[in-house]
Parts: C-alpha cells; sequence; structure tokens
C-alpha cells in the first residue's frame, strides 16, 4: 500500500514527506515525567511556545494522566484543565492535540480549536466514534491492552504485533464506516500500555509492518519505562538520549509522527539524520 503523503487534521493539511513531531504538553499534577509542572495556564502555554518554537509541528495537550495506577479525574475536571490552554493555542494558529479517551472532553476540546483527538483506548468508545465523525478532525487510534491502572499486570500476547496491527486495522475501519476519511487517521501501537519491555521492542523492531496498514504511523516511546529497564536510568527527565535514539529508530522504520518530550533534541537529531540520507534538511 502506497505511503499516505498527507495527515489531514481540521484546516491543517500535514505533509508527511518528513517525519512530524508532536512535542507533549501534560496538564496533570501527576504525570510521570513532568507531573505538575504545567497546571498554572500561562506557563502550560509558555511552554508550549518554546515547544513550537523549537520546532514542534503539533501540540499534544492531555490533562489526564494515563501512568499505570494513576488516579481517576472526570471527564468535567479534565476538560477545565485542558480547554483554556487548547483555545490559547489554537489562537496562536498551533496544530493542537487533545489527549483524552473521554468523549466529552474531545468534544469541548474541539469547539476550543483543537485540530486532533488522540484516543489512547483507539475509538472503542461509540461516543468518541460519534465525536470523530462529526468533526473534521485527525485521529490517533492507539492500542492498549487493559486499563490505564491496571494494564501492566502481566500482559501476554501470542503474536505481539499481529494483535496490535489486527486491533488497529479493525479500529480504523470502524472509524472509515463511521464516515471518517481516511486521511485523517493514523495509527499507533501504544509503547508501554499493557506492553513489556520485550514487547515494546519488538513494536519498535517490526513498526514496518504497521506502517504496511496504510495509515500514519505515531509512535511515543519518550522518556518511557521501557528506556530506563534497558538503561538502568530511573529519572524520566535524564532519559533523554534513550529517547532521541527510540524517535530515530522508529522513524527509519516507518514512523511518520514521533511524539515526545524533548522536541529541540528530537527535531536536531532528525534533521541531522536527513541530511546525512541527502534528503532537503530545511525545517
Ligand atoms: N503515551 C502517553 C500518553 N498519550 N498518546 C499516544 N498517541 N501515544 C503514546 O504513546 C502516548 C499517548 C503516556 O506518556 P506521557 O505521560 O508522557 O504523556
Amino acid at each position: 500500500m502506497d505511503r499516505p503523503r498527507v495527515w489531514r487534521c481540521g484546516e491543517f493539511v500535514l505533509d508527511l514527506a518528513r517525519p512530524l513531531v508532536m512535542g507533549i504538553l501534560n496538564v496533570t499534577p501527576d504525570s510521570f515525567s513532568d507531573g505538575g509542572s504545567y497546571i498554572d495556564r500561562d506557563a502550560a502555554v509558555t511552554a508550549s511556545i518554546r515547544m513550537l518554537a523549537d520546532g514542534a509541528d503539533i501540540i499534544d495537550v492531555g490533562g489526564e494522566s494515563t501512568r499505570p495506577g494513576a488516579a481517576a479525574v472526570t471527564a468535567v475536571q479534565e476538560a477545565a484543565r485542558v480547554t483554556g490552554v487548547i483555545a490559547a493555542l489554537a489562537e496562536q494558529g498551533a496544530c493542537v492535540s487533545v489527549d483524552t479517551r473521554h468523549a466529552l472532553v474531545a468534544s469541548e476540546a474541539l469547539s476550543a480549536g483543537a485540530s486532533i483527538v488522540n484516543d489512547v483506548s483507539g475509538f472503542t468508545d461509540p461516543e468518541m466514534v460519534r465525536v470523530a465523525a462529526g468533526s473534521d478532525a485527525g485521529l490517533v487510534v492507539m492500542h492498549m491492552r487493559g486499563e490505564p491502572r491496571t494494564m501492566q499486570e502481566a500482559p501476554v500476547y501470542a503474536d505481539v504485533v499481529a494483535e496490535v496491527a489486527e486491533f488497529l486495522s479493525r479500529q480504523a475501519l470502524a472509524l472509515e464506516r463511521a464516515g471518517v476519511a481516511r486521511d485523517r487517521i493514523a495509527i499507533d501501537p501504544g509503547i508501554g500500555f499493557g506492553k513489556t519491555t520485550e514487547h515494546n521492542l519488538e513494536l519498535l523492531r517490526r513498526l514496518p509492518e504497521l506502517e504496511a496498514l496504510g495509515f500514519p504511523v505515531l509512535v511515543g516511546a519518550s522518556r518511557k519505562r521501557f528506556i530506563g529497564e534497558i538503561t538502568g536510568v530511573t529519572e524520566p527527565q535524564a532519559r533523554l538520549a534513550g529517547s532521541v535514539a527510540a524517535a530515530f529508530e522508529a522513524v527509519r522504520r516507518g514512523a511518520a509522527v514521533v511524539r515526545v518530550h524533548d522536541v529541540a533534541a528530537t527535531v536536531q537529531a532528525l534533521a541531522m539524520v536527513r541530511a546525512i540520507e541527502g534528503e532537503a534538511h530545511a525545517r
């Protein structure tokens, strides 16, 4: 299947000729790597503007921590956390994604100006599908095994790549059947969501099998626990080199978008790779 050339996200037509960088903004008091820093709206907006200046193509705003064992928040609390920041960023002309599993939050985020709905539960909720189909937003269908609170309890797969691919194709098809244009859909293996370190590595290694499904592939490995397990680096903020290496390897195996905390370092690394490979390296 031909590699998609663009990803349509509301008013944005994102060109996939070079890898896109999605900068992470967690507006939560308990996210594992930057928890508490961006609770203040102005600080969140300032941090996002910095990421855009550093070369981020998309800002992904999340108001619910999906960290294993995280406390639940209500959709109303979550919407209140994210909509102000989304509106402020959209006003600046940024392509904003909302990271949510809740239809109410997605709907309010879209009204506030978000252009992408990033659903870590992969549009398994029919209400989410309805909200998605009623919009022109880009959609990220992610694979997760179980629920955030329990997902790391001994996940078992016969073939993790085949199972993830099967889920992602099924959910993408359900969205298309609900009226979503194919070029609005991106897929994501969900690194760390109900997967062991070995599962994560296998998914990264065999990423071309997901790319072959014909949708842009998004990979979020940044600062995740498997990098700590492999390298022995316990502090998430200190996992920069491992995160950049993972982003680079994901792109080399076909990822169209990488979701990262460290935008400047990732953009710099990807620009060097493109230059060495002889592609136009202007960003
Ligand atoms: N990871 C996290 C949250 N949202 N969304 C997508 N599409 N893919 C991911 O891998 C992903 C995500 C958890 O990491 P964080 O707490 O650093 O945001």
